[in-house]
């Protein structure tokens, strides 16, 4: 722990798990279509923003769609998902992030949000969060998303440290390959935790729980 002056959480599948809500919305939206997508094809859409998540899905569609039926379609997911999100409250905190997070601010380790998302805020208002990070890059803040190191280099930036006092914690291979890319220490939980040898030596801090970290 001694080189890491901050930590910057993903939102989705780290602070909390708005996964399912993505997996349902999405899963709507193909039944509608008659495009086969399974929970398989889900994890591929893990930390990847919208429009490159309805790219994935209609991999599998039997014929092409305009741009303008793309994003009709991506709309009408998000307001699918919006709708869902209705039903988030803090409770929904995944566990351990409360203590972890006060665990950080008593040891005066800045903290971010490095999300691909553009419903963060309302998801970090709906949790309870809005106020607990020094920092909060989001989908509406950046041009390119994860597995670009764009959203991770600009928290570090906010957070006025070098990318290698910074560390990242993911549960994307997506976001797992941002943070190495933008030359941080990465910590993959989750869905990450299991994923490519190559990408998991790159992130050589993998497989030790932010709590262990914390211990160092
Ligand atoms: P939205 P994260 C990501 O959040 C999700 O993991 C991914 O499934 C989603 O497609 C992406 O946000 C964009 O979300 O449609 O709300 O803009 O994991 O980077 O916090
Ligand atoms: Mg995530």
């Amino acid at each position: 722990m001694s080189d890491i002056k901050g930590v910057i959480f993903d939102l989705d599948g780290v602070i909390v798990s708005t996964d399912e809500y993505h997996f349902q919305a999405w899963n709507n939206l193909a039944e509608v279509e008659g495009v086969p997508f399974s929970r398989d094809d889900n994890e591929r859409l893990r930390g990847v923003s919208r429009m490159e998540s309805l790219e994935i899905i209609l991999e599998k569609a039997t014929r092409e769609y305009t741009d303008e039926e793309k994003l009709a379609m991506a709309t009408r997911k998000n307001d699918i998902y919006r709708e869902s999100l209705k039903n988030l409250t803090p409770d929904d905190i995944l566990p351990g992030v409360k203590d972890v997070l006060a665990g950080l601010r008593e040891r005066g380790v800045k903290m971010a949000i490095g999300s691909s998302s553009k419903n963060a805020q309302p998801i970090l208002a709906a949790i309870g969060l809005s106020d607990a990070f020094d920092a909060i890059v989001d989908g509406t803040h950046i041009s390119n998303s994860k597995p670009d190191p764009e959203v991770f280099a600009k928290a570090g930036e906010q957070l006025g440290l070098a990318p290698k006092e910074c560390l990242v914690v993911e549960d994307a291979d997506a976001g797992v390959e941002a943070g190495v890319a933008a030359g941080m220490p990465v910590l993959a939980v989750g869905a990450a935790s299991g994923h490519s040898a190559a990408v998991l030596h790159a992130a050589d801090l993998t497989g030790i729980s932010l709590n262990e970290m914390l211990m160092k």
